[in-house]
């Protein structure tokens, strides 16, 4: 019988982590526009801090800079202001260089789409503007329209000028994506005029939508604003890992035997934690993980299972001598739900302390076994 101490767990949760974190592969996104237009603010409000703000872009050509998640989950090009008249020129020569060259490679060095950003208060759209979306989108990148510093008064309307310069460039017929829209941001809340935050969950929305299948989960675990996004795809992996627990505890699994489902359920966390983009240092995770799975039973399905939970799952009686198929599901199921909690307890309150976490962690398994329905909310 494989029996697991809390150092082998953390040991497996770091591989696993670590495979999982490269199976997400890279989202690139390219931002374009004027020097002051929001570009640095709208990334770091969309993907966190941790971007644009470590400073430790690597420049790839005269204003061209990427920057690159300490992950490699997200890469960014952001553009330094040039992009009109000959500067733009230079750019977009050496950028289609680098288009072509990253056609015959590898899908997470491609560029996945562009955002093109236009500050409202500049009220005008200069036809070298135009050209430059243009020539951006004839080199097969999707081009993402967007609106910047948009105020918002109380009724939730747009200032009308900002409206009005959105269906001007509208009316261009440029080749945007994921549809002919411009998309109107505030990315800072604005004290004075009152504007809040608005247009980013639109505008990722968009980014998704242009976004290769390949790379949408890249895309998810980068992201910061659309807790849904990451809670729906991490219900698809614990329902994965359920259904391979289902096929394991079909022949029933002895109790002694029950540690066989360690490894997949270890699989299944890091595969979430990775999903979630949490940026707590794996060791530190990794002895989070190792101390949970020892305080759920999970490594020896031992008394502690067999007192607390049996009785409670669904089907009533179980032989007393083996863990089913369902049992087995059950308990993945509760304990993929379980750290989804964790996950984004630590991503909301940006800290991560353990002794809270564990009693999170053991608080939401618990009631899921007992409720027979693992995955309700
Ligand atoms: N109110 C408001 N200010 C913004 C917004 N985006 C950027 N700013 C301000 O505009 C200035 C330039 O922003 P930055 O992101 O550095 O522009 P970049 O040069 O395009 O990267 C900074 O002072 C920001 O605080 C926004 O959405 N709303
Ligand atoms: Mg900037």
């Amino acid at each position: 019988m494989a029996d697991f101490g809390s150092k082998d767990i953390a040991r497996m949760y770091t591989e696993q982590r670590a495979a999982a974190i490269a199976e997400l592969g890279r989202y690139n996104l390219a931002v374009f526009g004027k020097t002051g237009t929001g570009k640095s603010t709208l990334i770091n409000a969309i993907f966190g801090m941790r971007i644009a703000a470590t400073g430790n872009g690597k420049p790839v050509t005269t204003g061209l800079v990427y920057y690159e998640h300490p992950d490699g989950i997200l890469g960014i090009y952001d553009s330094q202001g040039f992009e009109t008249g000959e500067a733009g020129d230079v750019v977009l020569e050496r950028l289609e260089q680098i288009v072509t060259e990253s056609r015959s490679k590898p899908i997470n060095e491609q560029i996945h789409a562009a955002w093109y950003t236009l500050r409202w208060s500049d009220r005008r759209f200069e036809s070298a503007q135009d050209q430059f979306v243009r020539r951006l989108a004839e080199l097969g990148i999707p081009v993402i329209f967007v609106l910047t510093q948009v105020p918002m008064n109380a009724k939730g309307e747009y200032h009308a000028d900002a409206l009005e310069l959105a269906r001007y460039i509208e009316a261009q017929n440029l080749p945007l994506s994921p549809a002919n829209h411009v998309y109107l941001t505030n990315a800072l809340i604005d004290d004075f005029h009152g504007t809040p935050v608005h247009g980013l969950e639109q505008l990722l929305d968009a980014t998704f939508e242009t976004a290769p299948a390949a790379v949408q989960n890249a895309l998810t675990a980068a992201q910061y604003i659309d807790l849904e996004r990451k809670k729906r795809r991490a219900a698809a992996v614990v329902k994965a890992a359920a259904g391979t627990a289902l096929a394991t505890g079909a022949t029933p699994i002895p109790f002694s035997d029950a540690a066989i489902l360690v490894p997949l359920q270890i699989g299944m966390i890091a595969r979430i934690s990775s999903l979630y983009g949490i940026a707590t240092p794996a060791s530190q995770t990794a002895s989070l993980v190792g101390s949970l799975m020892l305080a759920s039973g999970a490594t020896t399905a031992g008394r502690w299972i067999v007192s607390s939970l049996l009785r409670f799952v669904p089907g009533g009686q179980i032989p007393a001598m083996a863990i089913s198929g369902t049992v087995a599901a059950t308990l993945t199921t509760a304990m993929g739900y379980a750290w989804m909690t964790v996950c984004e307890r630590i991503l909301t309150e940006g800290s991560f302390d353990e002794a809270n976490l564990k009693e999170l962690f053991l608080r939401e398994f618990q009631r899921r076994m007992k409720f027979g329905r693992a995955d309700a909310d």
